[in-house]
């Protein structure tokens, strides 16, 4: 089956988030993020999502690179070139370096599109087969303890099966020590965002007896040695995030022993195709996974479940429902947890969810189209 994308748009949305979020970096109460539309010449529809941060703090990207590198070249990438599978589209996108935010939210409006045409769901695409995926909660820091207390029981009354807490220096064993006191034996586990300078290792150690799941991604992405390091003299796991760029660092990383569990991100690994071999090649070798976010709306919530369904996910994962976020998501059936448990979204072709255009037209900042016609003299810019 051969498909050519005719049509390319883009739009900045802006959902404002239900409970301010501060990780070690930054702190946040709406987020912007870039939907991607692309249009076949049979007038079929994919949609895709760019969860990009709007600061280049967790990603040398931010909101305005997307825009930038989706409407001036993946996008051009794309029109009028025939492609037989989503794989080969992300091929195509593979010509830009870099840039994973912005490859991944057009490579998965390709995968939507093509799931449409095929009248396969996204998940039975990927190959994942698991009809609903465990749910853990991550949360920011907060102002007090007793306001993290006060996170941590909600979520917890809500059936989510896991804790993630943000730490940073300054910000780790007094939290982690409250919420193993007050909710006792929960799974827990923390997320540094790279905040730690890489001689922490003896502050990190203090972490050590509280039973944590894993510590994520405690040192700067390059930190590979000081990772492996660590791993030797901690007994808690340790998982990465920010490092795993890509298949060929997973191996660098398991080689060294820098980690023991892998956070598989669609965003950051540049999309599914390549979230998938990063899965794949841990299933192989027996490394567990679990699926990370970066606080998806609707569209790159389910892309990151049907990721999620592949067997190798055997922790809980960032899945948590929309609602955690955002009051009304972009969806007309927005996604929902239920007791620990999100659905894995199967019973449509692609991504399995319906857009609900006249809330993403409420919250578009602007909006732009590439199409085959303009795209020959090189910047169309146009509104929808
Ligand atoms: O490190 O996993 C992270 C959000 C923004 C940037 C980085 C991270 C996160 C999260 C949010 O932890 C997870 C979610 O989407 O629920
Ligand atoms: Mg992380």
């Amino acid at each position: 089956m051969t498909v050519v994308i005719a049509r390319v748009d883009i739009a900045v949305v802006r959902l404002p988030l239900v409970h301010e979020f501060e990780t070690s970096s930054h702190r946040k109460n709406h987020l912007d993020h870039i939907l991607v539309r692309v249009t076949s010449t049979d007038g079929v529809v994919g949609w895709g999502e760019c969860a990009c941060p709007s600061d280049p703090y967790y990603c040398g990207e931010t909101t305005e690179t997307c825009w930038s590198i989706a409407g001036e070249h993946l996008a051009p990438l794309l029109i009028d070139k025939p492609w037989e599978h989503p794989a080969d589209a992300a091929a195509l996108l593979a010509k830009v370096s870099g840039n994973p935010f912005a490859r991944a939210g057009v490579e998965m409006a390709c995968w939507d599109l093509y799931g449409r045409v095929a009248g396969e769901s996204l998940a039975a695409l990927v190959g994942g087969t698991a009809e609903r995926c465990e749910a853990g909660v991550s949360l920011g820091i907060e102002p007090t303890i007793d306001d993290l207390l006060t996170q941590v029981q909600a979520h917890l009354a809500q059936g989510y099966r896991r804790i993630k807490l943000k730490i940073r220096p300054g910000w780790d064993v007094a939290p982690v020590r409250a919420v193993r006191e007050a909710f006792g034996d929960v799974t827990l586990q923390v997320d540094a965002n790279t905040a730690y300078p890489a001689d922490a290792a003896p502050r990190l150690a203090r972490l050590d007896r509280f039973g944590l799941a894993m510590i994520e991604q405690p040192f700067a992405a390059d930190e590979l040695l000081a990772h492996a390091r660590l791993a030797q003299s901690l007994d808690t796991a340790i998982c990465l995030d920010e490092s795993i760029t890509s298949q060929a660092m997973l191996r660098v990383a398991l080689r060294l022993g820098a980690c023991s569990i892998v956070n598989v991100k669609v965003s950051r690994l540049g999309g599914i195709a390549a979230a998938r071999a990063v899965h794949d090649e841990c299933f192989a070798r027996g490394v567990p996974v679990w699926c990370g976010g970066m606080h998806e709306f609707g569209i790159g919530r389910a892309a990151n479940l049907a990721v999620a369904s592949l067997p190798g996910f055997v922790l809980p994962s960032d899945v948590s429902g929309s609602d955690k976020y955002y009051r009304r998501d972009i969806l007309t059936e927005p996604i929902r947890a239920r007791d620990g448990w999100v659905p894995v979204p199967r019973q449509s072709p692609g991504l399995g969810v319906e857009i609900d255009e006249e809330v993403v037209a409420a919250h578009t900042l602007r909006a732009r189209a590439i199409r085959r016609d303009n795209v020959s003299v090189g910047l169309g810019i146009e509104g929808v």
